[in-house]
């Protein structure tokens, strides 16, 4: 927070004793993207701090960040190729030279894209979100080799989908304009744990006489900060949209000529939230109808209203009908008329423009060969998938997936119904190529461990989907022990491969020169570390959404009209199952973890302590459990130990078990994905892993307290 404003931008590591700062980006897969200043002493880099100077990080970092120089020089550090000796699974490796792993592995590639080369499938998320390390090199390899595209589900399509049928993008507030609002609606998101940075301009807007009012079943450390927490079912926010909309319509607090002007099918929508009186909402909801009132009163009353939705709300079936009826509200009642008023998911799309992925990633290398596309979600069936299996709607799998090349993610951890995917992954016929920082659970079942260089280690370029500011990430240090960038182990097995084409040489500078174009510009960049994009701060208060007419679509061509969708796994959809797995599981992010990254950094671990399950007091008394019982959390998929703590962040009926642990960390080396399922969300085809019905049981063993938890400083 007390960087000098005037640093000296370095473009190139230092070696120097003396103390350089290099502008940097966070690589996370988080929305706040911060803009960082790492502190470079004699080639080591001692010190990542948040830049004072760009508004969203406005100078602050979260706790798992600011250490980031801990995870970068953590004494497990994967710094040399391995070669898998022992069982898959066992972590048993041998150092062997990069010559020796990129010569076998082009080799085994090679001679499996030979008979087909559909049978390699590539695999990665967002372990970096910067558009080299991401999708660049890595994308042309697999697009010259013709392997199977994969379908970037597992996170946040569901919305993302929704939100683009409904505005025709992923567009959104600014989030520094939530400063200003006068009622902020936090739904579905710990915001506190993360999205940081938007808590910042809640905090200011409270100060200034902001009602805030937090939508979550699970009472997180952010509803506790806010006015009013609506404690609803999982599953059930587009219950609770109806039920406002309801309100809003029978007391007129609608903008009509907004409606009018700016939206297109709210006639039909009308009709259906009619039928959605507060006492129905709140029965779907398990909340009272007065707190669906309240919310309607304080909705369609206060101005600028403005909705912080979040992922969290989309895990479920019906998350994407749901994310459609609450994109409508702002539309509702004319709250995009203000700066201060509408409603950020994603920002990401403000980024379409500006960004040049065809140029990184080179979809003309296919050659006008189409793939098939392979779903991340659903990766732990489809790795235990014969060639040509009849698949549910009728139409044949294609090849066996022999070959898999994991980077940027952690599947054996994150993928949902881990009792699949692990035994995929270990399957002794797949041969398997993993890139990677650490021995994760998912670099366990590799034939190859490649070292991958941090975010200190490589340039990169970051757009946000939490604002709407372009960022670089300048090298801060050489690259550590042996490890490379993605771009360059792609390059080297591109050269392996035989791959001639000049795009394969590209340097990664003359990647991040072609990554944006106009107004974004890398020189620009490179001299002030980000530049935000040209967007009104309104940006919708004359309507002008990016879809086909301007309006905000309510009834969609492709999807209809949006309605409320009960869970896969529910007492209304399930009565049978229900009765035998009686509690709601959710597995929101812990707030000192990322996803599964940081689960391995000691001091983030012993924060968060260990694998718990928070349950509501009277659910634990009726199956004879206290904190700090070991208990069995099962159901038809699996079983999974971990301790309880009795706690008031759970409601009744429902469990939160936080995530996302190692599996190898936890007690009996597994985590709470051992119960997610793999069935898809109602739009964009993704995961369902808050749609999860669960039994409780003591596992046997005496109580003992858990690990007291240390307190977070953030
Ligand atoms: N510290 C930390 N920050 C992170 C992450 C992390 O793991 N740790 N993950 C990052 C990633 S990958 C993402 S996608 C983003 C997005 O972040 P989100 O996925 O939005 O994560 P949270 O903000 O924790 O939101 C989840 C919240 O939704 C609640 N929730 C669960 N089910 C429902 C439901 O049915 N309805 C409603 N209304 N709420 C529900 C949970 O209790 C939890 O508090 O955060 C990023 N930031
Ligand atoms: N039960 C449950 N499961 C979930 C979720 C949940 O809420 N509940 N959340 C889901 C969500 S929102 C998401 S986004 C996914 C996240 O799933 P993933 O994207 O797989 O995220 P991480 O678990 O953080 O794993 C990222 C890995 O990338 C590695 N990495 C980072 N940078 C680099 C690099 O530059 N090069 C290489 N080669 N590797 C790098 C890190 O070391 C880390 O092991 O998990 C999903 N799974
Ligand atoms: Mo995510």
């Amino acid at each position: 927070m007390n960087t000098p404003r005037n640093i000296p931008v370095s473009t190139s590591p230092s070696t120097s004793p003396s103390t350089t700062v290099v502008r940097a980006a966070c690589p996370h897969d988080c929305p706040d993207t911060c803009a960082l200043h790492v502190t470079v002493q004699g080639g080591r880099a001692i010190k990542v701090q948040g830049d004072p100077d760009h508004p969203p990080t406005h100078g602050a970092l979260c706790t798992k960040v600011s250490r980031y120089t801990e995870r970068s020089y953590h004494p497990e550090r994967v710094l040399h190729p391995m070669k898998r000796v022992g069982a898959k699974g066992s972590g048993a490796f041998v150092r062997v030279s990069w010559d020796e792993a990129l010569a076998d592995i082009a080799q085994r590639l090679a001679a499996i894209a030979a008979r087909d080369p559909q049978a390699v499938l590539p695999y990665s998320y967002a372990g970096t979100m910067g558009l080299l390390q991401g999708e660049s090199m890595a994308a042309r390899f697999f697009h010259k080799l013709g392997a199977l595209l994969l379908d970037r589900t597992i996170c946040s399509s569901a919305g993302g989908d929704a939100l683009a049928a409904t505005y025709g993008g992923k567009v959104g507030m600014h989030t520094e304009q939530y400063a200003h609002s006068k009622l902020i609606v936090i739904w579905g998101s710990n915001s506190i744990a993360s999205n940081l940075h938007f808590w910042t301009f809640a905090q200011a807007a409270k100060r200034d006489g902001a009602k805030l009012v937090c939508i979550d079943p699970r009472k997180t450390e952010t509803a506790d900060k806010c006015h009013q927490h609506i404690a609803l079912r999982p599953g059930t926010d587009g219950a609770l949209a109806l039920g406002l909309m309801h309100e809003l319509i029978v007391n007129d607090w609608l903008d009509h000529d907004y409606i009018a002007h700016h939206t297109d099918g709210w006639p039909k929508l009308r009709e259906r939230a009619l039928q959605w009186p507060p006492e129905r909402a709140a029965q779907v909801c398990g909340i009272t109808a007065d707190e669906v009132r309240s919310l309607a009163h304080d909705y369609g009353t206060t101005r600028p209203a403005a909705i912080r939705l979040n992922y969290g709300m989309q895990r479920v079936r019906g998350g994407g009908n749901a994310v459609r009826l609450i994109a409508c509200l702002p539309c509702l009642v004319g709250a995009w008329r203000h700066a201060a008023g509408g409603l950020l998911l994603s920002s990401s799309g403000w980024f379409k423009s500006v960004r040049n992925d065809a140029a990184l990633q080179r979809p003309d290398l296919l050659a006008g060969r189409r793939p098939r596309t392979i779903n991340m979600s659903t990766i732990g069936d489809d790795l235990l998938r014969e060639s040509g299996e009849r698949l549910p709607d009728g139409t044949a799998f294609g090849p066996k997936i022999e070959a898999l090349i994991v980077y940027n993610s952690n599947p054996v951890a994150v993928a949902p119904e881990s009792p699949k995917v692990v035994r995929g992954f270990a399957r002794e016929d797949l041969f398997t190529v993993v890139l990677e920082h650490f021995m994760t659970d998912t670099a366990d079942h590799a034939d190859y461990v490649l070292p991958a260089t941090t975010q200190l280690e490589h340039l990169d370029l970051h757009t946000s989907y939490g604002h709407t500011y372009a960022l670089i990430n300048e090298r801060a240090i050489e690259p550590l022990g042996e490890a490379k960038p993605n771009t360059q182990i792609f390059r080297e097995l591109a050269a392996r491969m035989g791959y001639t084409e000049p795009c394969f040489a590209d340097s990664d500078e003359a990647l991040a020169r072609m990554a944006f174009v106009e107004p974004v510009h890398f020189d620009e960049l490179r001299e002030k570390g980000w530049v935000k994009l040209p967007l009104p701060d309104a940006p919708f208060a004359d309507g002008g959404f990016p879809t086909a007419n301007g309006k905000c679509v309510i009834d969609s061509p492709v999807y209809g009209v949006p309605d409320h969708v009960p869970n896969y796994e529910c007492e209304s959809a399930t009565p049978e199952l229900a009765r035998r797995y009686p509690l709601a599981m959710i597995s929101p992010p812990a707030r000192n973890f990322l996803n599964s990254t940081f689960v391995n950094v000691k001091s983030l671990r012993d924060i968060e302590a260990e694998p718990l399950l928070e349950m509501h007091a009277d659910d634990a008394a009726a199956r004879g459990i206290t904190t700090g019982t070991t208990v069995r959390v099962f159901n038809d998929r699996g079983s999974y130990r971990c301790k309880v703590a009795l706690s008031a962040r759970a409601r009744p009926g429902v469990v939160n078990g936080l995530g996302i642990w190692w599996r190898k960390l936890g007690l009996d080396g597994s985590n709470v994905n051992e119960l997610t399922h793999q069935r898809l969300t109602d739009i964009g085809r993704a995961p369902s892993f808050y749609d999860c019905l669960v039994e409780v049981a003591p596992s046997g063993l005496a109580p003992t307290p858990p690990r007291a938890p240390a307190t977070a400083a953030t």
